[in-house]
């Protein structure tokens, strides 16, 4: 390993902080190499600690659908913090989010914002267990929703990067309660509905799985859950962190005609901020304290600086429109790398929706749940993640996860991604 500031850092980091990371996905670890330090970020560009500059497709996880410090972002949130950091009061910008929202997307009769996502996903269970009176829940195995227990049982993300599939720490009490299904496979969910229907508080589904690498739905599957939980009255969580407005100015159900009870929202609303919320139909969300019995509460939760940089990223969004743009980007790099894999053979596969994708490291051209996805050869991903590393290409570091673009990418940029990736493919000999 050359000695670089990064490397140094690291060392340091490993002495206090555990794994060095205050994430692990962010380690680093299956991808073989030792995490590069960000000093800054511009546009589609990051720039390490080492003066090397990278152009970027993981955006800080999806966040930043704008590019890096976007001026009108940065501006956005110099004024606010020039006005106070945090209240611990209302403010009027909560107002502005909760109108935004709703405007955009009329199925969140109400919304309560939370400062992450996985704040976002236990508000929204606990609020199902509490308007149903039932406990059980259902997720999808690979699908990840942050890190709240009874989610970190068969999660995706640093967890099915990591090669664990729970968590350590999670009651087994905990974990009787949850109920893990296959991705897409609407006829298991048939069976264990008509054995324990009457127990389950709630589906959680991401309507789109990021956290496995991108598998989309299959066709009937979103309505299926709709249908499943209507007839056995529990209710439908789309967990929409990833998705909301990633795919359109506002969720992917409105995209797929799925309404669900309830919708969970996260990074791309906070424009690069902490952020998370969670929204949907009046007679649920009015359990929320000091409204109902359901209590949830949050020190920063609504932060005046978070939601300038939300409202200025999701006005911008609303105004600009970008998803022709960004679905076309990702098409081309899609339909490129495929047509690759077939004239030269190589077992690769990319899987891509609007402005988000991932390169799977399979013979398999249809992923459609985790044990699809397990083909992969994760060795191979890894050689490719330093190799594109070495071109000045910053790819998410993990074969589960999704690669994302920006309204800052040019034509330029996904010409140079995919001239580097021919390169890469062809040393790491897949
Ligand atoms: P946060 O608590 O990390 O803000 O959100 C949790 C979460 C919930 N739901 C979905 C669909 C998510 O993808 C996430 C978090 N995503 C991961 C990456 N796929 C965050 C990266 C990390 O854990 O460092």
């Amino acid at each position: 390993m050359t000695a670089t500031i990064s490397v140094e850092l690291f060392q340091r980091a490993k002495k206090l902080i555990p794994g060095g990371v205050n994430s692990p996905v962010r380690a680093f670890n299956s991808v073989k190499s030792s995490p590069i330090y960000i000093q800054s970020g511009k546009g589609a560009f990051m720039y390490d600690v080492d003066g090397r500059e990278y152009l970027d497709f993981c955006y800080s996880w999806g966040p930043l659908i704008l590019g890096h410090a976007h001026p009108a972002v940065i501006e956005a949130v110099n004024i606010a913090v020039a006005e106070g950091l945090s209240f611990g009061a209302c403010n009027p910008r909560e107002v502005e989010m909760a109108e935004l929202l709703n405007r955009q997307i009329p199925y969140l009769e109400m919304v309560r914002m939370v400062n992450s996502g996985t704040e976002a996903v236990m508000t929204a269970l606990r609020l199902a267990r509490g308007a149903t009176g039932r406990r059980g829940i259902i997720k999808f195995d690979g699908c990840y929703h942050g890190h709240s227990d009874c989610m970190l049982v068969s999660a995706g993300s640093g967890l099915l990067t990591g090669g664990i599939s729970s968590s350590a720490g999670v009651s087994d009490s905990t974990a009787s309660e949850v109920i893990v299904a296959p991705y897409n496979n609407i006829k298991a969910l048939e069976e264990i509905f008509s054995i324990c229907g009457k127990d389950i508080a709630a589906v959680i589904v991401e309507p789109i799985a990021g956290n496995m690498g991108l598998v989309p739905p299959v066709h009937g599957f979103l309505e299926g859950l709709r249908e499943l939980t209507e007839k056995h009255g529990s209710l439908l969580i789309f967990d929409e962190v990833i998705t909301g407005f990633r795919t359109c100015p506002g969720t992917f159900g409105q995209v797929c005609g799925v309404t669900p009870d309830l919708t969970c929202l996260g990074k791309i609303i906070g424009g690069g901020m902490p952020i998370g919320a969670v929204g949907g139909k009046t007679d649920i969300m009015s359990q929320l304290a000091p409204l109902g019995p359901v209590y949830q509460a949050g020190t920063l939760s609504g932060n005046p600086v978070a939601l300038a940089a939300g409202l200025t990223t999701l006005d911008l969004l609303i105004e600009e429109n970008p998803y022709p743009q960004l679905k076309k980007m990702t098409e081309t790099i899609a339909s490129e790398l495929n047509s690759f894999a077939q004239a030269s053979g190589l077992n690769i596969h990319c899987n891509h929706h609007t402005g988000m994708f991932t390169l799977f490291f399979t013979g398999k051209t249809h992923l459609h749940n985790l044990d699809d996805v397990k083909t992969c050869d994760t060795a191979a991903f890894a050689r490719f993640h330093r190799s594109m590393l070495e071109q000045g290409i910053y790819l998410p570091p993990s074969q589960f996860e999704l690669s994302f673009v920006s309204t800052a990418n040019s034509d330029r940029d996904i010409e140079r991604y995919l001239d580097a990736a021919k390169k890469s493919l062809a040393e790491v000999a897949i």
